[in-house]
Protein backbone atom coordinates (compact mmCIF):
# COMPACT_ATOMS: atom_id res chain seq x y z
CA UNK A 1 0.00 0.00 0.00
CA UNK A 2 1.49 3.12 -0.68
CA UNK A 3 2.53 5.37 1.63
CA UNK A 4 0.17 8.34 2.00
CA UNK A 5 2.85 11.56 2.61
CA UNK A 6 0.64 14.63 2.21
CA UNK A 7 -2.86 15.47 3.95
CA UNK A 8 -4.88 18.13 1.94
CA UNK A 9 -7.39 19.37 4.81
CA UNK A 10 -9.64 22.44 4.17
CA UNK A 11 -12.77 23.69 6.44
CA UNK A 12 -15.34 23.54 4.65
CA UNK A 13 -16.87 21.46 1.39
CA UNK A 14 -17.18 24.92 -0.01
CA UNK A 15 -13.30 25.14 0.02
CA UNK A 16 -12.62 21.73 -1.97
CA UNK A 17 -12.72 23.81 -5.76
CA UNK A 18 -9.64 26.05 -4.43
CA UNK A 19 -7.64 23.02 -2.64
CA UNK A 20 -8.53 20.74 -5.65
CA UNK A 21 -6.08 22.99 -7.76
CA UNK A 22 -3.44 21.55 -4.89
CA UNK A 23 -4.61 17.94 -5.18
CA UNK A 24 -4.39 18.85 -9.09
CA UNK A 25 -0.80 19.31 -8.91
CA UNK A 26 0.28 16.04 -6.84
CA UNK A 27 -1.82 14.27 -8.88
CA UNK A 28 0.34 15.42 -11.88
CA UNK A 29 3.42 14.99 -10.25
CA UNK A 30 2.50 11.12 -8.99
CA UNK A 31 2.75 12.06 -5.05
CA UNK A 32 -0.21 10.12 -2.75
CA UNK A 33 -2.30 12.51 -0.51
CA UNK A 34 -5.23 12.14 1.45
CA UNK A 35 -8.33 14.96 1.15
CA UNK A 36 -10.71 15.49 4.16
CA UNK A 37 -12.49 18.57 5.59
CA UNK A 38 -11.58 19.38 9.20
CA UNK A 39 -12.51 22.81 10.36
CA UNK A 40 -11.20 24.68 13.53
CA UNK A 41 -14.99 25.43 14.11
CA UNK A 42 -17.35 23.04 13.09
CA UNK A 43 -15.22 19.95 14.04
CA UNK A 44 -12.68 20.83 16.77
CA UNK A 45 -12.50 17.40 17.91
CA UNK A 46 -11.14 16.04 14.48
CA UNK A 47 -8.77 18.83 14.27
CA UNK A 48 -7.51 17.91 17.93
CA UNK A 49 -7.15 14.13 16.51
CA UNK A 50 -5.81 14.71 13.04
CA UNK A 51 -3.18 17.46 14.43
CA UNK A 52 -2.19 14.87 16.76
CA UNK A 53 -1.72 11.65 14.83
CA UNK A 54 -0.41 13.39 11.48
CA UNK A 55 3.24 12.64 12.20
CA UNK A 56 2.62 8.98 13.84
CA UNK A 57 0.64 7.89 10.39
CA UNK A 58 3.69 9.18 7.94
CA UNK A 59 2.75 12.51 7.08
CA UNK A 60 5.37 14.82 6.06
CA UNK A 61 3.59 18.25 5.16
CA UNK A 62 -0.04 19.30 5.86
CA UNK A 63 -1.88 21.60 3.57
CA UNK A 64 -4.74 23.10 4.91
CA UNK A 65 -6.79 25.66 3.29
CA UNK A 66 -9.51 27.98 4.87
CA UNK A 67 -11.67 31.11 4.61
CA UNK A 68 -12.48 33.93 6.71
CA UNK A 69 -11.71 33.30 10.23
CA UNK A 70 -9.61 30.82 8.66
CA UNK A 71 -8.15 29.42 11.98
CA UNK A 72 -7.67 25.49 10.68
CA UNK A 73 -3.93 26.02 9.67
CA UNK A 74 -2.36 27.68 12.67
CA UNK A 75 -4.31 25.26 15.51
CA UNK A 76 -2.84 22.32 13.23
CA UNK A 77 0.27 24.27 13.26
CA UNK A 78 0.02 24.06 17.02
CA UNK A 79 -0.66 20.12 17.38
CA UNK A 80 1.84 18.62 14.69
CA UNK A 81 5.40 19.26 14.18
CA UNK A 82 4.31 18.33 10.38
CA UNK A 83 4.99 21.20 8.27
CA UNK A 84 2.09 23.08 7.24
CA UNK A 85 1.13 25.16 4.46
CA UNK A 86 -1.84 27.38 4.58
CA UNK A 87 -3.88 28.32 1.83
CA UNK A 88 -6.07 31.70 2.30
CA UNK A 89 -9.45 30.69 -0.02
CA UNK A 90 -11.10 33.83 -1.46
CA UNK A 91 -14.25 34.83 0.35
CA UNK A 92 -16.99 36.96 -1.25
CA UNK A 93 -17.14 39.45 1.80
CA UNK A 94 -13.57 40.15 2.21
CA UNK A 95 -12.05 38.69 -1.11
CA UNK A 96 -9.67 36.24 0.95
CA UNK A 97 -7.48 39.22 2.72
CA UNK A 98 -9.32 38.00 5.98
CA UNK A 99 -8.21 34.16 4.99
CA UNK A 100 -4.50 35.28 4.44
CA UNK A 101 -4.51 37.79 8.05
CA UNK A 102 -6.00 35.11 9.55
CA UNK A 103 -2.92 32.57 8.33
CA UNK A 104 -0.05 34.79 8.11
CA UNK A 105 0.34 36.11 10.68
CA UNK A 106 1.62 33.26 13.57
CA UNK A 107 3.06 33.75 16.83
CA UNK A 108 6.59 32.76 17.33
CA UNK A 109 7.09 29.14 17.60
CA UNK A 110 4.08 27.88 15.75
CA UNK A 111 5.05 28.08 11.71
CA UNK A 112 3.03 28.41 8.89
CA UNK A 113 4.33 28.70 5.66
CA UNK A 114 1.14 30.64 3.81
CA UNK A 115 0.77 30.63 0.11
CA UNK A 116 -1.06 33.28 -2.30
CA UNK A 117 -4.85 33.57 -2.16
CA UNK A 118 -7.10 30.88 -3.87
CA UNK A 119 -6.27 28.92 -6.55
CA UNK A 120 -2.91 30.14 -7.48
CA UNK A 121 -1.68 29.45 -3.62
CA UNK A 122 -3.37 26.07 -3.92
CA UNK A 123 -1.60 24.97 -6.64
CA UNK A 124 1.58 26.15 -5.16
CA UNK A 125 1.16 25.00 -1.75
CA UNK A 126 1.16 21.58 -4.20
CA UNK A 127 4.71 22.13 -5.65
CA UNK A 128 6.16 23.65 -2.35
CA UNK A 129 5.09 19.97 -1.05
CA UNK A 130 6.62 18.29 -3.98
CA UNK A 131 9.34 20.65 -3.38
CA UNK A 132 10.07 19.28 0.57
CA UNK A 133 9.14 15.48 -0.44
CA UNK A 134 11.89 15.53 -3.32
CA UNK A 135 14.30 16.55 -1.48
CA UNK A 136 14.62 12.67 -0.29
CA UNK A 137 13.24 11.39 -3.36
CA UNK A 138 15.43 11.30 -6.62
CA UNK A 139 12.23 10.32 -8.76
CA UNK A 140 9.93 12.78 -7.66
CA UNK A 141 12.86 15.58 -8.12
CA UNK A 142 13.45 15.01 -11.76
CA UNK A 143 9.44 15.28 -11.95
CA UNK A 144 9.43 17.85 -10.69
CA UNK A 145 12.07 19.65 -12.46
CA UNK A 146 10.72 18.62 -15.74
CA UNK A 147 6.79 19.64 -14.95
CA UNK A 148 9.39 23.31 -14.51
CA UNK A 149 10.97 22.94 -17.51
CA UNK A 150 7.40 22.08 -19.53
CA UNK A 151 6.03 25.15 -18.20
CA UNK A 152 8.76 27.62 -19.11
CA UNK A 153 8.94 26.06 -22.39
CA UNK A 154 5.22 26.82 -22.45
CA UNK A 155 5.48 30.62 -22.07
CA UNK A 156 5.63 32.10 -25.43
CA UNK A 157 8.51 34.70 -26.12
CA UNK A 158 6.06 37.59 -27.51
CA UNK A 159 2.63 38.32 -26.97
CA UNK A 160 0.22 38.46 -29.16
CA UNK A 161 -3.59 39.70 -29.92
CA UNK A 162 -6.56 38.00 -28.68
C1 LIG B 1 -14.44 28.36 6.80
O1 LIG B 1 -15.60 29.04 6.54
C2 LIG B 1 -14.25 27.43 5.66
O2 LIG B 1 -12.89 27.20 5.47
C3 LIG B 1 -14.87 28.13 4.49
O3 LIG B 1 -13.90 28.76 3.68
C4 LIG B 1 -15.75 29.19 5.16
C5 LIG B 1 -17.20 29.08 4.75
O4 LIG B 1 -17.65 27.78 4.99
P1 LIG B 1 -19.10 27.33 4.52
O5 LIG B 1 -20.07 28.22 5.23
O6 LIG B 1 -19.14 27.52 3.01
O7 LIG B 1 -19.21 25.89 4.91
O8 LIG B 1 -14.49 27.66 8.01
Amino acid sequence: MTQVKVGIIMGSQSDWPTMKHAADILDELGVAYESKIVSAHRTPDRLWTYGKTAAERGLQVIIAGAGGAAHLPGMVSSKTRVPVLGVPVQTKALSGVDSLYSIVQMPKGFPVGTMAIGPAGAANAGLMAAAILANSDAELAEKLEDWRAALSASIPEEPVDD
